[in-house]
């Protein structure tokens, strides 16, 4: 089984996964820091194509400008040193206070002004690293108090915010799509676009030469904590042909955003999630948004990488070994029930809703139709379990 990673697989980490030393609501950190150079090449050594980082990530908040040419500088040298990209680039609008309550949907003007300069510099930042997408995760932009923001108001000013950081994106020629990442909760009460299809939603309401390169990056485990199907998700971004990132990792539904490692919950429909980007024909990076357990040691941190990268790979091999399996085939191709002489009539026409008008149907005759779902269903099972071939 081939699970070793290519350079073509483009597998990427954030720095902030490995980063975590393990500070929550209930208990401080259990980790030493660790040095982002260090954290690199960890990531390099661990068999990652790249990395994402946050602004705040590689250069510690507040620094001057000469302090960030000078340490982008030296990330460029560990990168040629180990051969490593940048996958995509963000910018921390969470964590210090000014964005206590919220930053593009601030409601006081000089917050949300701060929030575009700082989204500037993180994109610069990330356009001088070589990173293709731009994620904006909006963890601040939501509210406990109801009473506190006109949603109305607060939709308008992230359109805005956003507008603007994809128009500086373009103007700028960074060379960076934007990727907006929806989550429906924590660390506010209630987040604005809280999934994938809100932001969807959201993009055709955005100047239309801007929404070219506004896309969406859904998380897996964001989707699962509303308990929604995230291979649906996935696939409706796809569609849209607005899938410019996915945030890989695995989440038990319906709590806390748990960020687990690739592959550690709901195996078939994480068997799903692979199939779906394989068989789309998927150029984008592969990436994982997970963190250590709080209880694992300093370099287990580098098994939680390695062990997300194995997942894929062994699951992709899975997907070969479903398309390739003829009973599994049989059923699937069975599914598909065409009807030349009725299909030609499904494009909307007076000539067609006409003729449709008048045929003739069996309805208990289509619903005795056996689907096989059963089968179909504990094959997969058995093949992901291992029983098969
Ligand atoms: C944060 C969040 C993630 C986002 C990151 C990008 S930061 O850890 O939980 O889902 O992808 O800002
Ligand atoms: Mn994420
Ligand atoms: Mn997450």
């Amino acid at each position: 089984m081939a699970t070793d990673p290519r350079p073509e697989d483009r597998f990427t980490v954030g720095l902030w996964c490995t980063a975590f030393a393990g500070r929550e609501v209930f208990g401080s950190e259990v980790r030493p820091p660790l040095d982002p150079m260090e954290n690199i090449r960890g990531l390099a050594a661990a068999g990652c194509w790249g990395f994402n980082f946050h602004d705040d990530d590689l250069v510690p908040f507040g620094s001057s400008a000469s302090e960030t040419d000078r340490i982008l500088a030296h990330t460029r040298r560990v990168m040629a040193d180990e051969g490593i990209a940048v996958g995509m680039a963000t910018c921390n609008m969470f964590e210090h206070p000014v964005f206590k309550d919220g930053a593009l949907t601030s409601n006081d003007a000089r917050v949300r002004a701060y929030a575009r300069q700082k989204a500037m510099r993180a994109a610069d930042m990330g356009a001088e690293l070589g990173a293709e997408t731009f994620v904006m995760w909006g963890g601040r932009e939501g509210l406990e108090v109801e009473a506190s923001k006109d949603p109305r108001e607060a939709i308008k000013r992230y359109r805005e915010g956003v507008e603007f950081v994809a128009a500086y994106i373009l103007g700028n020629e960074l060379g960076m799509k934007v990727a907006i990442e929806p989550k429906p909760n924590e660390p506010r009460g209630d987040i604005f676009l809280p999934t994938a299809g809100h932001v969807l939603g959201f993009i055709a309401t955005l100047e239309p030469e801007l929404q070219r390169i506004v896309g969406v990056n859904p998380e897996i485990q964001h989707s699962r904590m509303v308990g929604i199907d995230t291979v649906h998700d996935l696939a409706q971004c796809l569609d849209a042909g607005k899938l410019f990132h996915t945030d890989l990792g695995a989440q038990k539904p319906t709590r806390f955003d748990q960020d687990l490692r690739f592959g550690a919950e709901d195996i078939k429909e994480t068997f799903f999630v692979v199939k779906l980007l394989e068989e789309s024909g998927w150029t984008g990076t592969r990436a994982f948004d997970v963190k250590p357990y709080r209880s694992d040691a300093p370099e287990e941190v580098w098994d939680l990488v390695r062990g997300c990268i194995r997942s894929y790979l062994i699951l992709r091999e899975k997907v070969a070994q479903w398309a390739a399996d003829a009973e599994i085939q049989e059923l699937v191709v069975a599914l598909d029930v065409a009807d030349p002489e009725l299909e030609a009539m499904s494009a909307w026409s007076v000539d067609n809703a006409r003729a449709l008008r008048e045929v003739t149907f069996d309805p208990d005759a289509l619903a005795a139709r056996r689907l096989g779902y059963q089968r179909l269903d504990q094959l997969t099972f058995e093949l992901l379990a291992g029983v098969r071939g």
